[in-house]
């Protein structure tokens, strides 16, 4: 045995984490199903540090010093069962199994109780950041047991990205719970882009600036709160231009946004939890429909407002940061809210606040706010929701007049604001002393005697709708 840790699946991915191990001074196991990959990677790369290609899962499993450290990163479903099928049988009680790829959480559960009870670990990471993270330092979200992190922590954090020195990989939790970690951090990144998306077509569209004016905003907005990794790199692509059409380049990219399923997965998955993510879901819809190509065709006469212009566009560009700011808290608590929600189900005892320290580098939702998020979770762990932290409700309090009038420009001018729209809703939902869910309550006992409660007695209770309108004790 040679090779400290095993990497399986030589694609952009697995090549790169490889390489990343390699280049930290860990000797690592190389293996692919395509063995011209495999070779493929030792000659390219093969001086940048110790790797030891292997031919066949025999070979690639001798290879590992015990206990086994496998690391999995190939395409997710179908096939990584298939690469755990083959190699379960090779490996010995005591040995790790960690799947990199994009798993469903309840697929990595089934996959370690499975492995559990023949003596494996296996461990579910998420890993974020694309190909350049798992090269240069992604963020790692590992569950499964604590011995199985014992021996696997060491390498996944001196591989990961750091900020302020701390490595941006911790163990999350038991069995699926890296893996649903990563799927909100996803859905999260789905709700950020759409708030970033909305607040750029509001910039275009009310205020008529051109997108090199709007990459000057964005850039500027960098330099504070919203100063982050997403906001970064839309103000480099607002400002490119098109070098065959000398456009602007975001005006030649067909607008129909593509979506790879963990976003998906998310609000599905918030939908059983029963949390509302309004913000993750609008940011889902709002991808489906703009691939909806026949529908937005068969709609594009549909009457509007007649077209105007706001006149002052520095004005209302500093009410579109405060929209963008109160509805990014908005989108992150509910995300929050929905890791917490995950954790209460399957009794995984996940550390928000931890989670949002190993988003601070490596990944796609790397900003300078998840600190907020992690002080806010330091100040009070128990905290039902992350709006009311005091930074938070004093930045809500501050943003919201800009934000209702952003809202209702949107609304007035006929500039789609879903994002902003849901976030504002949600806020004032929570806020709301009392709901229309009464009426709800009511409709549901007269057509289907569904009955309701009371708020001044306890117990449930049902009226006669058909009869003489008493109400009698359900
Ligand atoms: P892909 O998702 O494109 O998968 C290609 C790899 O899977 C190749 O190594 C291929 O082997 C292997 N493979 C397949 Br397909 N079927 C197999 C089977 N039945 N048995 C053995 N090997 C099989 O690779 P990727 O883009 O590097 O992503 C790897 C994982 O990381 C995925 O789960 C992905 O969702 C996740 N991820 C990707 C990104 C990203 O930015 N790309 C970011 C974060 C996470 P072959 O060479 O023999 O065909």
């Amino acid at each position: 045995a040679q090779a400290r840790i095993g990497v399986t699946g030589l694609a952009v991915m697995g090549r790169n984490l490889a390489r990343n191990l390699a280049r930290h001074g860990h000797p690592v196991a190389v293996h692919n199903r395509t063995t011209a990959r495999t070779r493929a990677l030792v000659e390219e790369f093969g001086h940048e540090g110790a790797f030891v290609p292997a031919e066949t899962p025999e070979e690639f499993v001798a290879s590992l010093e015990r206990p086994r450290r496998l690391v999995i990163m190939v395409k997710a479903g179908a096939p990584t069962d298939a690469v755990i099928d083959g190699f379960a049988p090779l490996l010995e009680p005591g040995d790790m199994i960690v799947d990199g790829g994009n798993a469903h959480f309840a697929d990595t559960r089934r996959r370690e109780r499975a492995l559990r009870e023949i003596g494996l670990h296996f461990v579910g990471a998420g890993i974020s950041g694309g190909e350049e993270g798992a090269l240069n330092g992604p963020s790692i979200m590992p569950g499964g047991s604590v011995e199985s992190y014992e021996a696997l922590g060491p390498l996944l954090e001196d591989i990961a990205a750091t900020v302020d020195g701390t490595p941006c990989c911790t163990h999350v939790g038991p069995d699926g719970a890296g893996h649903f970690v990563k799927m909100v951090h996803n859905g999260i990144e789905y709700a950020d882009m759409q708030l970033i998306g909305e607040a750029y077509d509001l910039l275009r569209n009310a205020s008529g600036l051109a997108p090199a004016e709007i990459a000057e905003v964005f850039r500027t907005w960098n330099g504070g709160r919203l100063e982050s990794y997403l906001i970064e790199i839309t103000a480099e692509v607002l400002a490119h231009t098109d070098a065959a059409t000398g456009r602007p380049f975001v005006d030649v990219v067909l607008d129909r946004a593509e979506q790879k399923g963990t976003g998906r997965w998310t609000v599905q998955t918030a939908l059983d939890l029963g949390v509302p993510v309004g913000g993750i879901a609008e940011a889902v819809f709002a991808r489906s429909v703009s691939g909806h190509a026949d529908l937005r065709a068969a709609s594009r006469d549909l009457p509007g407002p007649v077209p105007s212009r706001l006149e002052d566009a520095a004005a209302f560009a500093d009410d579109v940061e405060k929209a963008l700011y109160a509805s990014k808290i908005v989108a992150y608590a509910q995300g929050f809210h929905q890791i917490q929600a995950g954790s209460a189900e399957y009794g995984w005892d996940i550390d928000p606040g931890a989670m949002a320290t190993i988003w601070r580098g490596g990944c796609i939702i790397r900003a300078r706010f998840l600190d907020r998020i992690r002080a806010a979770y330091d100040a009070d762990p128990g905290t039902p929701t992350l709006l009311t932290d005091a930074h938070f409700a004093e930045a809500l309090g501050d943003a919201q007049d800009a934000w209702r009038k952003v809202v209702a420009t949107s609304a007035r001018l006929g500039v789609p604001a879903p994002g902003f729209s849901t976030a504002l809703a949600y806020y004032d939902s929570l806020r709301a002393e009392r709901l229309p869910a009464a009426l709800t309550q009511a409709q549901r006992d007269f057509f289907g005697a569904h009955t309701y409660r009371r708020v001044d007695r306890d117990g449930s209770f049902h009226t006669l709708w058909g009869d003489d309108r008493t109400e009698v004790t359900a």
